[in-house]
């Protein structure tokens, strides 16, 4: 199993790769050209520059996260041919660059939704959090207050050109249900993965952040049964999960170890996040350290079906909270996610000597 550690290149991020270089453990990058629109194809020049940046800091580039798929393939238009080709095409050109994984997802409209970004815990650092009451009116409130929560980053998901056509994209999916939303998702799958298994890449969906619907938008991977129907609409490997443990877990219903168990065993788990988090009623919770103490994810538990199973894929750690005064992109921070690699590798290290 590999450590991993999100980056969103020197333009999009605040830490550099020399700083990551310094976190013990962790040689792989999950990397991304950020300024690239959906359902644009990704040079490969692009690529192999961003690539020969991070092989010069000693580090590794295998995942990429994300290649985010255009909203005229999600709504099955007849425009989502020119936009497959140019997927397949970013596909090819990663393989040229030696990329393993593409996380992507599936949400229409929105990546991860929070509704608060400085959630403030009783040790005064922050994190994200979701209150459910938030995401059931009009987007428009969240919106502005996402916008001037997020540091002046520019937040995964929440990209100024996506925003800016918010009202056209909600009236597009009026409609359209999650059995359409999932056969457009087969559709796409049948047109890639066999391009794929041509160049060893694994396509690796991440589920629905939070595992629950929101804004009246069909949802279609956020329970064990959704993830089942999207392994088996192409029954490859190439066409694989990312098991972010946080996104499932905000389901009170998932039960993210036997999730866990059950697609590593089927050889259908290519990438991991780990994050855990705090409910504060049935559906509503905030972002936690990773310990398992601090949330309701048994990190050890998790760790240990990984190690059991000989997991060999990659794992990052997912959101952190922000510490030590850092001003970083929610989320995002160094330091956080530091602590939280060196306590998934003490983890993986102890399971896998006492075995
Ligand atoms: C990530 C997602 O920050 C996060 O929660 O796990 O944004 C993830 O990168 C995308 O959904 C994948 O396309
Ligand atoms: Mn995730």
């Amino acid at each position: 199993m590999k450590l991993s550690f999100r980056w969103f290149g020197e333009d999009g991020d605040s830490i550099k790769l020399e700083q990551i270089r310094q976190i013990p453990g962790v040689k792989q990058v999950v990397a991304t050209l950020y300024q690239i629109p959906a359902g644009k194809e990704w040079p490969l020049d692009d690529i192999l520059k961003l690539k020969h940046k991070i092989n010069r800091s000693g580090l590794e580039m295998d995942v990429i996260e994300s290649v985010n798929v255009h909203e005229d393939i999600k709504l099955g238009l007849p425009s989502r041919e020119k936009y497959i080709e140019n997927y397949q095409r970013t596909i090819c050109h990663l393989a040229q660059a030696g990329v393993k994984v593409i996380c992507y997802n599936f949400m229409p409209i929105f990546d991860w939704t929070r509704t608060t970004l400085d959630y403030r815990l009783p040790d005064g650092s922050t994190s994200l959090a979701f209150d459910r009451n938030l995401v059931e009116g009009n987007p428009e409130d969240l919106i502005a207050k996402i916008e001037k929560g997020s540091n002046g980053f520019i937040i995964p998901g929440w990209e100024p050109e996506r925003l800016a056509k918010i009202r056209e994209l909600l009236g597009e999916y009026q409609g359209l249900g999650s059995e359409d939303l999932a056969s457009n998702l087969k559709y796409f799958l049948q047109q890639i993965v066999p391009i794929c298994e041509e160049v060893g890449i694994k396509m690796a969906i991440h589920p629905d952040d939070p595992a629950q619907n929101i804004f009246n938008l069909p949802r279609i991977c956020k329970s064990a049964e959704d993830l089942e129907r999207i392994v088996s609409m192409v029954d490859s490997p190439a066409n694989s999960l990312t098991v972010c443990c946080g996104s499932l877990a905000s389901n009170p219903n998932n039960n993210v170890p036997q999730i866990l168990e059950k697609f590593v065993k089927k050889n259908r788990v290519a990438f991991v996040h780990a994050r855990n988090i705090r409910f504060t009623s049935k559906f509503n919770f905030y972002e936690t350290s990773h310990l398992s103490k601090d949330g309701e994810l048994d990190m050890y538990e998790l760790m240990k079906i990984l190690v059991d199973n000989n997991f060999n894929g990659y794992i990052r750690p997912d959101h952190g909270r922000a510490i030590w005064d850092e001003k970083g992109m929610p989320g995002y921070g160094l330091y956080d996610r530091a602590l939280a690699e060196e306590y998934l590798y003490g983890l993986i290290e102890a399971i896998e000597k006492s075995r």
